[in-house]
């Protein structure tokens, strides 16, 4: 038995099609669905092929159980937006006996609107059950920077990096996500020497306001019109293979990229890769050894 466990968080993939309503009931918080829209959101996801069964959620297992094996550490998988819950996890952690967890997010960028949500839902969770030691974000993280730079060291292509965007009116009330984010994306840049690159955003909701741009899709038109025959996408703003990286990178950008003559590319994700995997292991010992003894 450990006294300490890992409360591994991701956003969370509906298992099957047929759950794609409650997912998306899950997003929105009780706020309406416009028809057309849950429409669009189950093809998109028939489109990846998970009528009966999602290897996106298998992605976000292997990584826990590789982060568990690296730490000699129970890690439990918590989900903002379906099971196993965040909630679910923090109660498995407290039967096995643990008194200190540690909530690391598979997001490395700060926002009010995304990790604080992580945050909250695990504090309600724990009650104060047991000492919370909480990654807030993990953008500068040298090993990650490295790992991402890696990744783009070398190319001839423009690198574009890219992450989810979010209601513009973030930016005015303070929030470090758009600058976490470009911190992010000179880091690897200049760790890899490259000088050529550009950053968007991507995966904007149709919520009736303003959302931080520009949108890779507009970008990759401006692109073109400034002569940019190849391009290597590196989305810093997520680590794993699902539906934002599936659908909106490798199908609605490929396909406006191939209208434009221009040749898209993008990194391969994180996932459970074991060196990635180190640097994650390396993000929750260095929060546990900032804890006062
Ligand atoms: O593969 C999957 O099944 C899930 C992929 C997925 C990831 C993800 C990450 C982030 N989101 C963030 C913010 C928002 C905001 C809204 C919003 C809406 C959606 C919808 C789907 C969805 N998100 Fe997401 N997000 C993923 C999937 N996201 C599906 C709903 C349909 C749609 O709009 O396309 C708007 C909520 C609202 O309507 O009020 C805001 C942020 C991240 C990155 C941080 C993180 O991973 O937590 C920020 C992966």
């Amino acid at each position: 038995m450990s006294d300490t466990a890992v409360i591994l968080m991701a956003y969370g993939s509906p298992e099957r099609v047929a759950d794609v309503p409650a997912y998306y009931a899950d997003i929105r918080g009780g706020r309406p669905i416009a028809p057309e829209h849950l429409e669009d959101l189950v093809a998109r996801y028939r489109a990846l092929g998970i009528e009966d069964a999602n290897p996106l959620n298998a992605i976000t297992e292997a990584t826990r159980a590789a982060l568990q094996a690296e730490l000699g550490l129970p890690v439990f998988t918590g989900m903002k937006h379906w099971q196993p819950r965040i909630a679910a996890a923090v109660d498995a952690a407290l039967d096995q006996g643990a008194t200190t967890l540690v909530g690391l997010v598979l997001a490395p960028h700060y926002s009010r609107l995304s990790i604080a949500g992580y945050r909250a839902l695990l504090e309600d969770a724990l009650a104060g059950r047991a000492q919370l030691v909480f990654v807030e974000s993990w953008h500068d993280d040298p090993g990650f920077v490295a790992f991402l730079a890696d990744r783009v060291r070398g190319t001839s292509a423009h690198v574009v990096f890219t992450a989810h965007s979010l209601p513009a009116r973030i930016v005015d009330e303070g929030d470090p996500y758009r600058d976490q984010l470009l911190e992010t994306a000179r880091l690897v840049a200049d760790a890899a020497g490259v000088a050529d690159w550009s950053f968007s955003f991507q995966s904007e909701s149709p919520t009736g306001e303003p959302w931080l741009g520009p949108d890779i899709l507009d970008h990759l038109d401006e692109l073109a019109a400034a002569g940019v025959g190849d391009v290597l996408v590196c989305p810093v703003g997520f680590v794993s293979d699902h539906l934002e990286i599936r659908w909106d990178i490798d199908n609605e950008a490929q396909e406006r990229a191939a209208g434009l003559g221009l040749r898209l590319e993008r990194i391969e994700m994180p996932n459970d890769e074991p060196r990635f995997v180190a640097t994650l292991a390396d993000i929750v010992r260095g929060a546990l050894s900032a804890v006062p003894a």
